[in-house]
């Protein structure tokens, strides 16, 4: 049986706004593959994920050269729509460019 004390504390918490958790997060990630021209590569970096020249430069080259690299991190949503518009864009100059989301890794 609760005590008053602990009933009115129960209603005190109860009446607080609920704390929100942090969205989980998700990076884009480009893969490489030896057909996608490189200056389409750091269009699509400028034109979805708002990069600089060099920036979008350091990333088409990483990927290059490792494979994959993380374009940006994002919600879900905005993750899903950024892969949306690369795989379009390469699907619409037919390109075989890859595009993929997976959650932000914990380390
Ligand atoms: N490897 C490609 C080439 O030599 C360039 C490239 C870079 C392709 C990044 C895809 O995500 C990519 N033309």
């Amino acid at each position: 049986m609760p005590t008053v004390i602990q009933h009115q504390r129960e209603r005190v918490r109860e009446a607080l706004p609920a704390r929100l958790a942090p969205p989980p997060m998700y990076q884009v990630v480009l893969l490489n593959d030896d057909y996608t021209p490189m200056d389409f590569v750091v269009h699509v970096l400028r034109q979805v994920f708002h990069k600089t020249d060099a920036e979008a430069e350091r990333i088409m080259l990483q990927v290059h050269h490792e494979g994959r690299g993380v374009c940006g991190i994002y919600t879900r949503d905005i993750a899903s729509t950024r892969v949306d518009a690369v795989l379009h864009m390469a699907h619409a100059d037919q390109h075989p460019l890859q595009c993929l989301m997976e959650p932000v890794p914990l380390f």
